[in-house]
């Protein structure tokens, strides 16, 4: 008896091994992990500042188009999908109520484009700290990753002995 039942959760544990396995987009129905959220950062937050700004790329790897709806992160109180659009020579930010990831293609969201607004942050963002992100697809669902909080010496790496002027 004990080892039937030993033998059942053997057979059932390898079928869901197998269905896990055909996750990588060969297109046969599933529609698991077909978008790659990759590269997610965001600035510090300076400590009387609410409000953060995550970039990230979405890699679509399916051959159906994707939208991303909606993301939310524990270190916020809400999270939006925004753009930022020139209007005359003023550079402004609305939301955007998706973005379209068409099959095979690449968004980027970066400085000056599309990006991931948190509003109400329960505490200030440090450099070196990572915390999750939750996106939410219409096709692929919930796709999870993890955003680096980088700070800005980790891009504009400047000479030594610089100048202390605030740019
Ligand atoms: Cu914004």
């Amino acid at each position: 008896m004990g080892l039937r039942i030993g033998l059942m959760t053997l057979s059932l544990w390898l079928v869901c091994a197998t269905a896990f396995a055909h996750g990588d987009g060969d297109g046969d129905g599933h529609d698991m992990g077909f978008i790659r959220a990759q590269q997610a950062w965001a600035r510090p937050s300076p400590p009387t500042v609410k409000n953060g700004v995550v970039y990230l790329q979405l890699k679509n790897r399916s051959n159906k188009p994707d939208r991303l709806v909606s993301v939310s992160t524990p270190v916020a109180e809400r999270a939006e999908l925004h753009k930022h659009q020139m209007m005359g020579n003023m550079a402004k930010m609305r939301p955007v109520e998706g973005i379209d990831i068409s099959p095979g293609a690449l968004v980027s969201l970066h400085p000056g484009g599309l990006h991931i607004m948190l509003f109400g942050l329960h505490a200030p963002l440090k450099a070196g700290q990572h915390f999750p992100l939750s996106l939410e697809f219409t096709h692929s669902g919930k796709v999870e990753t993890e955003v680096d909080v980088r700070g800005m010496k980790a891009h504009t790496e400047k000479p030594a002995g610089g100048h202390h002027g605030k740019h």
